[in-house]
C-alpha cells in the first residue's frame, strides 16, 4: 500500500507526543470521558469508560500518520465508532436546534485538539480502546483515546478525558503542534498546516521529530526507572 504524500514508513508504533520527558499520565480507577458544552448541551455528563461496554465493538485496521512525516503501517484498533457514540450518548442531552459543528477532544495531559463534527462522525473514526488485541498502553493513550485514521495524528487525542461541544469554531490555544494544526489535518490532501502547503512545511516537522525522539529516548528511560505506568 502507498503511502500518503510527504509520508516514510517506520517500524513499530513509536510513543510520540508533546510531553515525552514525563511518563503518560496515570490511569484513574474508574475513568470517565466528560462531555461539555455551554449552550448546546442540556446538562453535563459524565460517561464511564466502563459504559462503552453497552455500545457495538467495532474493528478498525488502519495505518497512522504523524504530521511530522512517519506513519506507523497495519494497526488494529479495537473501541465503538465515534458515530455510535454521538448517537448514543450525546444526542439525547443536545438542546433543540443546537447545530453542533466543532469539537475539542481533551486529553488527561490537558492536549486538545479541534475536530469538525462531519470529520468525527466519519466510518472508521473510534473511540478506541484496544490496539493489536491488548488494552491501551499508557505509550499509546490508555485507557481511551480518539482514532481518526484519515486524519494526522495530531487529531488522535490520548487518554481521553473531555469533549467539548459547539456550534461555532471555538478558539484552541492550546492544541499541540509546532505550527498552526490545519482544521481539518486530512492526510491523503496534506493538511498539515492551517495555511501553508503541506510539502511546504515537511523539511521543519522532520526537523521537530529528531528532537522529539531524543526527548523520547530519555522519556523511555524514566519509565523504566519505575516512575511511570
Ligand atoms: N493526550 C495526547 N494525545 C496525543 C498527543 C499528546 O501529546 N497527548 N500527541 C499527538 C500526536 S502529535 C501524535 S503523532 C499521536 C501519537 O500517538 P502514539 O504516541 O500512540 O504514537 O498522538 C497524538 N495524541
Ligand atoms: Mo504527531
Amino acid at each position: 500500500m502507498t503511502l500518503p504524500p510527504g509520508q516514510r514508513a517506520v517500524d513499530g508504533f513509536p510513543r510520540f507526543g508533546k510531553d515525552l520527558k514525563n511518563p503518560p499520565p496515570p490511569v484513574p480507577a474508574d475513568p470517565v470521558i466528560k462531555l461539555a458544552g455551554t449552550g448546546v448541551l442540556t446538562e453535563d455528563v459524565t460517561v464511564a469508560v466502563s459504559e462503552l461496554g453497552k455500545l457495538p465493538r467495532r474493528e478498525v485496521r488502519a495505518d497512522f500518520h504523524c504530521v511530522a512525516g512517519w506513519s506507523a503501517t497495519g494497526l488494529v484498533w479495537e473501541g465503538v465508532a465515534f458515530k455510535d457514540f454521538y448517537r448514543v450518548l450525546v444526542e439525547p442531552v443536545l438542546l433543540p436546534g443546537a447545530a453542533v459543528s466543532h469539537l475539542v477532544f481533551t486529553g488527561a495531559d490537558g492536549v486538545r485538539a479541534m475536530v469538525l463534527l462531519e470529520d468525527a462522525l466519519g466510518e472508521d473514526v473510534l473511540v478506541a480502546e484496544r490496539l493489536g488485541g491488548e488494552p491501551l498502553t499508557g505509550d499509546h493513550g490508555a485507557p481511551v483515546r480518539l482514532v481518526s485514521p484519515w486524519q494526522y495524528g495530531y487529531v488522535n487525542i490520548k487518554h481521553l478525558c473531555r469533549i467539548e461541544f459547539h456550534v461555532t469554531a471555538p478558539a484552541v490555544t492550546d492544541r499541540w503542534s509546532p505550527l498552526a494544526a490545519h482544521p481539518r489535518a486530512r492526510v491523503r490532501k496534506e493538511e498539515r498546516h492551517r495555511r501553508l502547503p503541506g510539502w511546504v512545511v515537511r523539511p521543519f516537522y522532520r526537523g521537530v521529530v529528531v528532537v522529539i525522539r531524543v526527548l523520547s529516548a530519555k522519556g523511555a528511560k524514566g519509565a523504566k526507572s519505575g516512575k511511570g505506568p
